[in-house]
């Protein structure tokens, strides 16, 4: 049923025309749930994608074209994307700007690395992309599967980050919050929005089946996809960052090591430093299909807020998941 499901959508991926007709007809055709949390999703290519951004995704796989030096950063929501944004934009562009003149001063990092399916293709099946500083940086949500083949053979590179899911579920709840009063929405329960996180019924979810994607391709084949964890970032900033530097072909000279650019770059990218700028604070909006404030992606930044809020039965419900669909592969978590 879902390899049936994987190759009728092949076919619509693969066709040459933008056939509006038979886009609109696949999408109705799609499993949908409203579930807790925001607007529609619906089971395209066995994940829960925002049934508006379909379209968009489908345009991406279509028509996207890879370079070999692209980088794409991947993540589940709420599992580190921004500061992974601007770590890695600092990472590829520090020739170019120093920490005084550094963009990252006056834009939100999801405005320096836009995401591909809901920003880039957001408005435009056919976006220019080639007219993009190189090596171009992209950001997507969307799991490894379902990204567009050329991605996948092309020697372009892939940084994945997770985070535990105790705590990017408590920091989902926060955030799907935030953009549910910001719109004048029912607000819901950490009860039930846990149920939906555990039921997989979640943006790009099941959270397992999109972590585990990413992870068993970083295994397969390392030098394509490089696999960090949140807690790792937390604990060892800057050896973390040396290998992203690495892994993307520009590793730090030891003239710039010995001059301090990496503390440089990882403090211009905490938490303190990004949230306490005007860019990021509140009444700024990022328009991504759905209005969220700039401040909403900077909370807590914390490794472990999950004990603030969940009960045990939540606690030991997560960790079974995770017991049972990473650790037989191998992957584990700090969680606190
Ligand atoms: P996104 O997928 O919607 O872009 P994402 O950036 O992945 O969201 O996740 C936001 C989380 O990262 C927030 O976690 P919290 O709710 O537990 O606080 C946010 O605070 C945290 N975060 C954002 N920027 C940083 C940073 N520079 N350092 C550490 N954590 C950060």
């Amino acid at each position: 049923m879902a390899c049936q499901q994987l190759s009728s959508h092949s076919a619509i991926v693969g066709s040459e025309e933008h056939d509006q007709e038979a886009i609109d007809e696949l999408i109705a055709s799609l499993p949908q749930t409203k579930g807790v949390v925001g607007p529609f999703l619906s089971l395209y290519q066995n994940f829960w994608c925002p049934t508006s951004r379909i379209a968009n995704v489908i345009a991406f796989q279509r028509h996207f074209q890879a370079k070999h030096k692209d980088i794409v950063l991947a993540s589940q929501p709420k599992a580190g994307t921004t500061w992974l944004k601007a770590l890695v934009f600092s990472v590829v562009n520090r020739s170019r700007f120093d920490i005084s003149n550094t963009p990252l001063l006056t834009l939100n990092p999801h405005e320096l690395v836009p995401h591909v399916e809901s920003q880039q293709y957001g408005n435009n099946p056919r976006p220019d992309l080639d007219s993009l500083a190189e090596p171009r940086l992209f950001a997507t949500h969307i799991p490894y599967p379902s990204l567009p083949e050329c991605i996948k053979r092309s020697d372009c590179r892939i940084i994945y980050i997770c985070r535990n899911p105790l705590d990017t579920m408590v920091s989902s709840w926060h955030f799907f919050l935030a953009i549910a009063r910001l719109e004048g929405q029912p607000e819901w329960s950490l009860e039930e929005h846990f149920e939906t996180y555990c039921q997989g019924k979640i943006w790009y979810g099941p959270f397992w089946e999109q972590i585990m994607g990413y992870w068993k391709e970083s295994l397969e084949r390392p030098h394509k996809v490089f696999f960090l964890k949140y807690e790792d970032l937390k604990e060892d900033i800057v050896g973390q960052l040396k290998k992203v530097a690495e892994f993307v072909g520009l590793p730090f000279t030891e003239e710039e090591e010995e001059g301090g650019v990496i503390e440089e770059i990882t403090k211009m990218c905490s938490f303190k430093t990004l949230k306490d700028l005007e860019a990021n604070q509140s009444n700024k909006v990022l328009v991504i299909n759905t209005k969220v404030e700039k401040r909403s992606f900077f909370r807590k930044g914390e490794v472990g807020d999950w004990v603030n809020h969940l009960t045990p039965s939540m606690v030991d419900r997560l960790n079974s998941i995770m017991l049972e669909k990473m650790s037989p592969f191998g992957l584990e978590f700090k969680t606190c």
